[in-house]
């Protein structure tokens, strides 16, 4: 870890400012050497933290562009190294010439999340601290935006170490009635490892049950609409956008790949998938379209199935329902502003189907009652997320269920008066488990995936 890394940390793009940022050993010395002060003079010493105006040179003395530069010592710097950034010009151009004269100088370009993996290997942040890190740059609102920040100022970690103090002073004690087995210690030890353990075990069951809000504040419920073709699905999709981002015509097959888009719902985020209509086609880009329809339904949460009532009912809106059943799902009967008499039809098709709204998009009329409708169905009417913690990332859930596993176990056998050290083992992985949270016990390679989902730069 003693090579010195470069990146530009800006996104790519035109932009007001283009950050190229450097941490290592060699940070401090390279930055100097590329860098002249406002009277094209060589600064003489720097100063910690301080921006400093002036200009980028190259080998041979030409200026690459006109910055503000920040030389910052470790160890109170988001890696703990030395670290340089460079505040360009934005654009393509000018961070990428400064960029690769950084590397010529000797610094190497950075894998993705390397600086943030330094901050977790020198010890600035835990694993889930590293991890939030991420979700905050991938949040799209508000909500889960709060929940990363509570996680990367520690709210997490802090619920994992009590936890991990539980198991940890069990372990203790285990031990302790191992070396001296008097038998009215052992007595009592079995008693209060009990208690512990299934204090152990309801603290992380609260935490498990944060997961699938958690899940959906970070990815957004994952909604599918669905219908035969030229029902008005592609139509939904723009009234709830309030925008017209697919294409809507009244050709049957008009949409033929999947559109995706996210929107807040009074801060529910949505992800919201418009679909090819579903039909038997020979036509070969439509077919595929099809095939990808069929394929979203694998991991939505919530299917929006949409009627077409001015028309009579046919096999392919059979289908449908077909694959509407036991999902959660919300069927809309469209173009009510036509007259005609299929309605009942379709509501008979639909027998057993709870959600059912009577629509005409084009007339802006049930919209409003879908949304009101996606909220009760994954919140009850309770947006309000009032535990600060929340489980969001799944790997954490894995490991919490792997940790409850082990303590379960352990509860299993203490009933049973099985012996001490066979206990101790359960409590033992179950203190490891949780430790691959924060990052006290991980494997480098699971480290290494876990920053392979960064960007560059971060
Ligand atoms: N009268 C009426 N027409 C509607 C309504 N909703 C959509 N339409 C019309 O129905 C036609 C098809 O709408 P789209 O939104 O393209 O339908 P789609 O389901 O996306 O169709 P495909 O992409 O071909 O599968 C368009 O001409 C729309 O204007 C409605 O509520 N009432
Ligand atoms: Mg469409």
């Amino acid at each position: 870890m003693l090579d010195t890394i470069a990146a530009i940390s800006t996104a790519v793009g035109e932009a007001g400012i283009g950050i190229v940022r450097m941490s290592g050993k060699g940070a401090i010395n390279i930055g100097e050497e590329v860098f002249i002060g406002f009277d094209d003079k060589k600064i003489m010493e720097i100063q910690n933290k301080r921006l400093t105006y002036g200009h980028i040179i190259d080998e041979n003395g030409t200026k690459i562009d006109e910055v503000l530069i920040a030389f910052m010592k470790g160890p109170y710097t988001y890696t703990r190294e030395d670290m340089v950034e460079i505040y360009c010009h934005g654009g393509i151009i000018s961070v990428r010439k400064v960029l690769e004269l950084l590397i010529r100088s000797g610094a190497r370009l950075s894998e993705r999340g390397e600086f943030t993996k330094r901050a977790f290997l020198n010890g600035r942040l835990d694993l889930s601290q590293a991890e939030a890190v991420i979700d905050i740059i991938r949040s799209k609102t508000d909500k889960s935006f709060e929940v990363s920040f509570d996680q990367l100022e520690g709210s997490l970690s802090k619920e994992i170490r009590e936890i991990r103090n539980i198991l940890l002073s069990m372990v203790a004690h285990v031990e302790v009635s191992i070396d001296f087995p008097e038998e009215d210690v052992n007595e009592l030890t079995y008693e209060s490892l009990k208690t512990d353990a299934q204090l152990a075990e309801k603290k992380i069951d609260d935490l498990l049950s944060t997961a699938n809000k958690g899940k959906i504040l970070k990815d957004g419920i994952n909604t599918v609409i669905l219908g035969k073709p030229n029902v008005g699905k592609s139509s939904l999709l723009n009234a709830i956008l309030k925008e017209n981002r697919a294409i809507v015509t009244d050709v049957p097959g008009t949409t033929r790949d999947i559109i995706e888009e996210y929107v807040n719902i009074d801060g529910i985020p949505l992800k919201i998938v418009d679909t090819a209509g579903i039909r038997a086609t020979e036509d070969i880009v439509e077919k595929i379209g099809v095939d990808r329809a069929r394929e979203s339904l694998e991991n939505a949460d919530l299917i929006i199935g949409v009627f077409d009532v001015s028309r009579d009912f046919t096999e392919e809106d059979k289908e449908i329902i077909n694959l509407l059943k036991n999902k959660k799902s919300i069927v809309l009967l469209n173009k009510i502003d036509i007259e005609s008499s299929f309605k009942d039809k379709f509501l008979k098709e639909l027998e057993g189907i709870n959600h059912i709204i009577e629509t005409s998009i084009i007339e802006n009329v049930g919209v409003k009652t879908l949304e009101e409708d996606i909220k009760d169905l994954f919140y009850e009417g309770d947006l309000n997320i009032e535990s600060d913690v929340v489980i969001t990332n799944i790997r954490h859930k894995t490991q919490l269920e792997k940790a409850k596993k082990n303590i379960q176990s352990a509860i299993r056998d203490i009933d049973m008066d099985v012996p001490l050290d066979c206990i101790e083992i359960d409590l033992k992985n179950a203190w490891e488990d949780l430790g691959e949270i924060s990052g006290e016990t991980i494997a480098e390679d699971i480290l290494d995936k876990i920053f392979k989902d960064f960007c560059i730069g971060k």
